[in-house]
């Protein structure tokens, strides 16, 4: 099968390196150099191309079809989805929990503020448990934020639980379990040859 026309864009760090993995174990050759500072790795032969991005930007990119395919965390599309990208595989890896966590074991008593950078998941969350909260939007080290008095609550990302311990935060409830997908640009998935294949592929193994 040739895959010489397809792009896939995938978010660089723990979700590149599962990638990498990904295309070793199916046999196909894994482009990326990651010495160079190239973020557009073109389809070669009868191989599909890569395009790295930051992790948000990958629904985006995926819906606007500069790329046909996406691999992004659950959370992350959960997050940043729109209306032109598909989930089409469950790729099982890259798995943690998108979970509420804070100072103690008990759900938060009357209004209350949480540091997030899911405010999409936080917000949707909350309205159903219909439990009035305020989002602070942090980008990053949301485990600081119970310490420095910034929200005595975050929701975060936990695999091992580590990170949380080591600031003396408890796990109170998981609001979403997440794993690497495959997206798909829905009219490209409709209508490019060689897309379903390339799922095929990556899923199979
Ligand atoms: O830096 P940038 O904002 O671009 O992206 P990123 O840092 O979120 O990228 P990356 O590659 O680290 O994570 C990408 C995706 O990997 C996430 O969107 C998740 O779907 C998935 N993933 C799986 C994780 C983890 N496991 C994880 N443990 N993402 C982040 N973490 C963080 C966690 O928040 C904690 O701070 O790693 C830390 C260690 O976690 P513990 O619980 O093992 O201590
Ligand atoms: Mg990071």
């Amino acid at each position: 099968m040739s895959f010489h026309n397809i792009t896939v864009a995938i978010a660089k760090g723990r979700i590149m390196k599962g990638s990498q993995s990904l295309w070793k174990q199916t046999g196909l050759p894994w482009p990326v150099d990651e010495d160079s500072r190239q973020l557009w790795f073109r389809p070669q032969d009868d191989h599909p191309g890569v395009l790295i991005a930051r992790a948000r930007d990958i629904p985006t990119l995926v819906g606007m079809g500069i790329a046909d395919l996406g691999i992004v965390g659950l959370d992350v599309l959960e997050e940043y989805s729109n209306t032109h990208v598909l989930q089409v595989a469950d790729l099982d890896f890259a798995h943690c929990r998108v979970v509420l966590a804070g100072q103690n074991e008990h759900w938060p008593v009357g209004p209350t503020r949480i540091a997030t950078k899911y405010q999409r998941i936080t917000q949707n969350y909350f309205s159903v448990h219909r439990h009035p909260v305020e989002i602070v939007h942090l980008s990053g080290s949301l485990e600081l934020a119970p310490v420095i008095g910034l929200a005595p609550y975050i929701v975060d990302i936990v695999d091992t639980g580590n990170t949380l311990r080591q600031h003396h935060l408890i796990e109170i409830v998981t609001i979403l379990k997440s794993s690497a997908r495959l997206i798909a640009n829905q009219s490209h998935w409709r209508t490019k040859p060689g897309l379903e294949q390339l799922r095929q592929v990556l899923h199979r193994v």
